[in-house]
């Protein structure tokens, strides 16, 4: 039997009561290894430590946060290639998105290594004889993290990297499906120096481990990207709690690409192929709806479709692989079951949605395409999280906007065209927090804010200079001075 990857408390490496293997999606003969599962007690022990280790890390200087989170990030990118193999063996993207990924979250570290050293106040004057202004931000306190399977290392790095900068005290709850890049992580975390305390791993399910940190007294916010059901569930428990809770969440998308007739098609269908179908279509910012005008619909399907059946869907790691196998039995058999509602909705199934059969028993799905669907269809209207995509035939523009904001969700849209007018128009008027003109609407940049409108997301922005507005809270001060 393997050694446990065991929790990361107060600065020791602390054993479970429990471990749960960490199985390989493209290869379930492969067990990337035992991991520990906490509870309850783990997470009082963490927070515990945390609160110890907060009153000296928040009057640290600039500097060493700064040198801190510089050491994590160049670890992080002089480990790429071994981070990037881990990442892809136990989540099942292609070891080129993989690699991406690692490199996404080693910059990370270094853009909030620099904000530690940038973070400021502002005077103003006051409105009465005599009174000077200050407002200035301080740290939260202890800050829960709990993270999805999806982006194993980027999305933990986004959530910790400004909580450490501005001064916070962090417990991390990884998806229990891919705990070893958090781990992972954790070690490079633990000889940064940053002070024992500080940050914490405690692994586990969501139901015991995640709930625990919701209902903590001493947790001050929870940062959560994951379903909306859970962020829902979430939200209300942070609001109900004395005292309330500061909290982030980062949830679903239905997010349209619109495909306007004056389209390059080319570039259209690759953006759609990327956006849709890439990362297995794990991501909440895919393009699960492909909103087509009439005069390009057929030829926008025609190419899409052959593009499909030339992808290399196989094991992650293989150098030649272009879609990896979807995540686990679980999340295949829930887009199986989209596959099968289209039908019985009167979509048409263009290409895939079959399961395949490679060398290495994985959860391998044929990425699907479905045509004459209805934006009233579930299938339109759902997330799936998964390798299929759903077009939608629209008269024009005005109609492709309409069905575009015709959604509960609102994280990204974006527009295919080569119309200025058109492009303006829907940056304007899409009711999303990212917008994207001829470009995916999938894959983001790591040093600009990130995150929706609607029941996308709730709470403020993560990632760039937005994420102080998270992991801060503004003090004013009035100084008399005669
Ligand atoms: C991306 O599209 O590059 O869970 C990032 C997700 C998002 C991150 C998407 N929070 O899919």
């Amino acid at each position: 039997m393997d050694d446990i990857k065991a929790n990361f408390i107060g600065g020791e490496w602390v054993a479970g009561h429990d471990a749960a293997p960490n199985v390989n999606p493209s290869d379930t003969s492969d067990i990337v290894g035992l991991y520990a599962r906490g509870g309850s007690a783990e997470v009082d022990q963490a927070v515990a430590a945390a609160e110890r280790a907060f009153a000296a890390w928040s009057r640290t200087t600039p500097q060493q946060r700064h040198d801190v989170l510089k050491t994590i990030g160049d670890e992080i990118l002089t480990r790429r290639d071994e981070l990037g193999r881990l990442l892809s063996r136990e989540e099942g993207k292609t070891l080129a998105e993989g690699l991406g990924e690692v490199g996404r979250a080693g910059q990370i570290f270094l853009f909030f290594a620099g904000e530690a050293l940038r973070s400021g106040g502002e005077v103003i004057a006051s409105t009465r004889p005599g009174l000077g202004i200050e407002v200035t931000r301080e740290a939260l306190g202890v800050i829960g993290m709990i993270t999805p399977w999806n982006f194993p290392i980027a999305i933990p790095a986004w959530k910790i990297a400004p909580a450490l900068a501005y001064g916070n005290c962090v417990v991390l709850k990884p998806a229990d499906l891919v705990p070893g890049c958090a781990h992972a992580l954790a070690e490079i975390i633990a000889r940064s120096g940053l002070p024992a305390g500080v940050f914490n791993l405690v692994m586990g399910p969501g139901s015991t481990v995640g709930q625990a940190m919701v209902d903590h007294p001493r947790i001050v916010a929870i940062s959560f990207t994951g379903s909306v059901a859970t962020g829902r569930r979430i939200a209300k428990a942070c609001t109900a709690s004395v005292p309330l809770k500061k909290v982030q969440l980062e949830m679903g998308g239905k997010n349209p690409l619109v495909v306007l007739d004056d389209a390059d098609l080319d570039l259209a269908v690759e953006c759609a192929v990327n956006g849709t179908f890439f990362s297995t279509g794990q991501r909440c910012t895919a393009s699960s709806r492909l909103i087509v005008t009439a005069g390009i619909h057929d030829r926008f399907v025609a190419a899409t479709a052959r593009r499909l059946a030339a992808l290399v869907v196989d094991h992650a790691l293989k150098p030649a692989t272009q879609i990896g196998p979807v995540v686990d039995e679980g999340q295949l058999q829930q887009d199986l079951s989209y596959v099968s509602l289209g039908q019985t909705e009167g979509a048409q199934l263009v290409c895939g949605g079959q399961v395949l059969n490679r060398d290495t028993a994985g959860f391998y799905l044929a990425p699907a395409l479905f045509t004459e669907a209805d934006n009233r269809m579930r299938i339109a209207r759902e997330e799936i999280f998964g390798p299929v995509g759903v077009v939608i035939r629209v008269g024009d523009y005005d109609e492709a906007l309409a069905v575009a904001n015709d959604t509960e969700f609102g994280l990204s849209a974006g527009i295919c065209t080569s119309s200025l007018k058109y492009a303006s128009h829907f940056k304007r008027n899409a009711e999303t927090g990212l917008v994207m003109v001829n470009t995916a609407t999938a894959g983001i940049d790591y040093h600009v804010p990130f995150g929706g409108r609607k029941g996308s997301s709730y709470g403020a922005r993560e990632q760039g200079r937005a994420a102080v507005e998270f992991y801060t809270t503004v003090k004013t001060a009035y100084t008399f001075a005669g």
